[in-house]
């Protein structure tokens, strides 16, 4: 049958697990991907193409949970060279203000190209006559191009999940070139934010000299491309309804029992990666007890790191960072039963983070850069009962939306202290303020209003259109 929706995404929407009996099975992932773009793939019959995680070769497409999922292979030369080297050693900390050092390898770059390539024919391969391809982030930047060269007939998307540098760190990038136009092959670039798209838009005037005017590209074959934002979120009322289950509220409850019942208690859930702010956050928190503005009996700081990319370098550094600064706190300021951290490198199941959603009353969310940051809004909508407040760095796309969250620059650490120290003072009536206008922005601004608003801009767009070109150049 002929697909006309295909999502094409570095990952599967589920990971490899063994089955209790044994046999090699699926499990749904976590993550609000799945959940934004289920309602598309449903709706449409859509089939989704991804990397199973492993090197298992040559799986065969199957239907889980009535969802068409189409494993693609990557060998173990190809996970180290293009995932854990151009996605995450180039591209990953380039695209993320340069929070750490990219590395430049040309056999990185080849085996980006590959993949892409790989990816793209799949597509290709799948899609229907006339059908609409959304290409999925940073990973994937040249199977826009790749797969028009290949079906001229398909409506192609691209949405990026993290920030799109501006033109003064992009133009270090020895490729790039290639994937300004890789992406180009797209109707429509979709960004977290619209500081993204103008840089792009500005980056492909200037580097590959198309005329441009406002958010739109327009190339010598006559095509226009969109550059535009669509900040994601998350599904509003599932959180919510999760937060108020009794299971989750009994939970939440004993969290607070087991921490000791302290005055206060602060919440910090990241993936351990470095554009995550963890140590700085970590360092201003605990130079609040050494002030003695509180005590390890008044508040504790709960932070979970879960585990992410382990097999790449700079992030076994970080964990041994985090992991000396956490002992080093806890040794100088806890107490028997008390430490200032309580420090979990683990993920969690989806209902476990609700529970430490509703335990916490101030969530801190600091990261150096961020393309928007799902656990701020998690945890917005996880405040059922509009108690609690929010840390939210500046430099998260979060941050555009959320205005009433107390806002800090991640790099300012007594800047910090203060948001942290005035969180924790605020009375109810200022903290419900602010939380209830955040409320209302997350239940309206949802995952599914951000998968619609794409895919109907993307549906407007009439790929064999000629279009009018300015007369000036933008
Ligand atoms: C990238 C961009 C952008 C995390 N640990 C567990 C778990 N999670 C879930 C969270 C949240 C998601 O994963 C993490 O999303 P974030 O937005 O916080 O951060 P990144 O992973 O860096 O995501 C980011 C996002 O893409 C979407 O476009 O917002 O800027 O960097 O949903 O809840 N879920 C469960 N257990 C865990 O241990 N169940």
């Amino acid at each position: 049958m002929p697909n006309n929706v295909v999502i094409v995404a570095n990952r599967l929407p589920v990971d490899r697990v063994t089955l209790p009996d044994g046999t090699p099975g699926w499990r749904r992932s976590p993550g609000g991907l799945v959940t934004a773009l289920e309602p598309v793939m449903r709706a449409n019959d859509g089939v989704w193409i991804g990397w199973a995680g492993g090197t298992d070769q040559d799986l065969e497409p199957f239907e889980d949970d009535d969802m068409s999922l189409v494993p693609m292979s990557m060998s173990a030369m190809e996970i180290e060279r293009f995932y854990e080297g151009f996605s995450n050693g180039t591209l990953w900390p380039l695209y993320h203000d340069l929070v750490a050092k990219p590395e430049f390898h040309r056999e990185w770059w080849d085996s980006y190209v590959s993949v892409n390539r790989r990816f793209a024919e799949k597509a290709a391969e799948l899609a229907g006559e006339g059908a609409t391809v959304w290409v999925q982030d940073y990973q994937l930047q040249l199977v826009p191009q790749m797969l028009r060269e290949l079906r001229g007939d398909l409506r192609i998307g691209f949405y990026l999940h993290i920030p799109f540098p501006p033109a003064e760190l992009f133009q270090q990038l020895p490729w790039r070139r290639q994937i300004l136009e890789g992406l180009l092959g797209a109707d429509l670039v979709g960004f977290q934010g619209s500081g993204a798209a103008q840089n792009f838009v500005r980056l492909v005037r200037q580097r590959v000299g198309h005329k441009t005017h406002k958010d739109l590209v327009y190339l010598p074959d006559g095509r226009t491309v969109r550059a535009a934002a669509y900040p994601i979120s998350i599904d509003s009322a599932g959180f919510e309804e999760l937060a108020e289950s009794p299971s989750v509220v009994r939970r939440s409850e004993t969290i607070r029992a087991d921490l000791g019942n302290p005055r206060k208690i602060f919440l910090g859930i990241d993936r351990l990666d470095y554009t995550k702010g963890i140590y700085a956050r970590l360092r201003a928190y605990s130079e609040l007890i050494q002030d003695g503005h509180f005590d390890v009996e008044d508040a504790v700081f709960v932070q979970v790191a879960v585990p992410s990319r382990e097999q790449v370098e700079q992030y076994r550094i970080l964990r041994d960072e985090i992991d000396r600064l956490v002992c080093r706190i806890n040794g100088d300021l806890g107490r028997i039963g008390r430490p200032a951290i309580s420090y979990l490198h683990s993920s969690y199941p989806r209902e476990e983070m609700a529970a430490m959603y509703r335990a916490a009353d101030i969530m801190v969310v600091t990261p150096y850069r961020d393309g928007m940051n799902l656990v701020a809004k998690e945890y917005v909508a996880c405040r059922t009962e509009n108690t609690g407040a929010l840390v939210l760095s500046e430099f998260a796309g979060a941050a555009d939306e959320l205005r009433q969250a107390w806002l800090v620059n991640p790099y300012d650490i007594n800047g910090m202290k203060s948001a942290l120290l005035e969180a924790y003072r605020a009375d109810d009536k200022e903290t419900s303020r602010r939380m209830r206008a955040m409320r209302r922005t997350v239940s309206h601004n949802d995952v599914a209003a951000w998968a619609d608003s794409f895919m109907a801009d993307l549906g407007e767009i009439q790929p064999h259109a000629k279009s009018v070109r300015p007369a000036r150049r933008g």
